[in-house]
């Protein structure tokens, strides 16, 4: 990866300090997944080193790189806050550089989270320069900090182990929850699919595109890929795609004619606010 350009010199000896790769020294290990309801005007007093627009950054020395969260949302407030009262701690002790993006998708059109992504890479992008890129759901709280957000040589598999799959990895081609990619991945297998609107699919398209591109999925071992889903029911606004199976068969033959490539939105604000940088897009069914 690039070294970051916020690099830090070291007072009077002019010598940048890079972090640890492994700063092992601060980790605890298993957390506990903290689920209590956070207000936002809260977030101040118990984050006050973030900076605003939603840079969390080590302060003694310089991380070794960039990385944009990029959540996917549409009115989930209550898991948002909780997400981020968890994984704000867990950055400053992984020694990351990271900047929080929320893209909400505007109403009426139904969800789609995998386009959503393909807008948080881009709009990143317009505001800064980032080497890696993690797709993060809102409402997945890591419960183990040796879980280090970063982007590695393959695209990162991070959630390999939640609650709701009783801490095991559903299927082997599962790659849902949260993954990281480098910028140089994120392009080469031209992000995610624009085409899946609502619940399921999107993910398996995914790995198909990492799979074709002949990318190996680095993973963390169960016990270190760990969270809990903060329950909900299903959106509405988000019921399932039923016709995720049809397009799941052509995801290879399309993966450089339609995703990153091709994504149509409409940007409706920007907006640097205390602990995030909140983009608001409309984004169009029709292709
Ligand atoms: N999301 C929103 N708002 C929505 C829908 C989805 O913010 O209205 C985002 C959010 O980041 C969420 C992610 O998209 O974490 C994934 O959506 P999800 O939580 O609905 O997906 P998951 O598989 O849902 O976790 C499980 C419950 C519904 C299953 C129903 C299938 N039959």
């Amino acid at each position: 990866a690039q070294r970051p350009s916020n690099e830090r010199k070291r007072a009077g000896t002019g010598v940048v300090e890079p972090c640890p790769l492994y700063p092992t020294d601060d980790l605890i290990g298993r957390l506990a997944g903290l689920k209590e309801c956070v207000a936002p005007e809260d977030l101040p007093r118990l984050h006050p080193y973030v900076e605003k627009g939603g840079r969390v950054r080590p302060t003694n020395c310089t991380a070794y790189e960039r990385v944009a969260i990029i959540i996917p949302f549409r009115n989930r407030y209550v898991h948002l806050y909780i997400l981020l009262n968890n994984i704000i701690p867990m950055m400053q002790r992984q020694k990351v550089d990271a900047r929080f993006f929320v893209i909400e998708q505007a109403p009426p059109t139904i969800f789609n989270r995998a386009a959503l992504f393909n807008v948080g890479f881009i709009e990143a992008l317009k505001l800064d320069s980032f080497d890696c890129f993690i797709f993060h759901d809102v409402d997945l709280i890591p419960l183990n900090d040796r879980n280090l957000y970063r982007c590695d040589e393959h695209p990162m598999h991070f959630a390999v182990a939640m609650d709701k799959y009783e801490y095991k990895l559903p299927y082997k081609k599962y790659v849902g929850g949260v993954v990281g990619f480098t910028k140089e991945q994120y392009l080469r297998i031209n992000g995610n699919s624009n085409l899946y609107f609502g619940w399921g699919g999107e993910d398996d398209d995914l790995f198909e595109r990492i799979d074709n591109k002949e990318y190996e999925i680095a993973r963390p071992y169960l016990d270190v890929g760990k969270y809990d889903m903060v329950r909900h029911k299903q959106d509405k606004g988000n019921e399932d795609n039923c016709d995720r199976r049809r397009l799941l068969r052509t995801a290879r033959q399309r993966q450089d004619t339609e995703g990153l490539n091709t994504i149509k939105y409409k940007r409706k604000s920007v907006e640097l606010r205390s602990h995030m940088t909140w983009i608001t897009v409309q984004l169009d069914m029709a292709e």
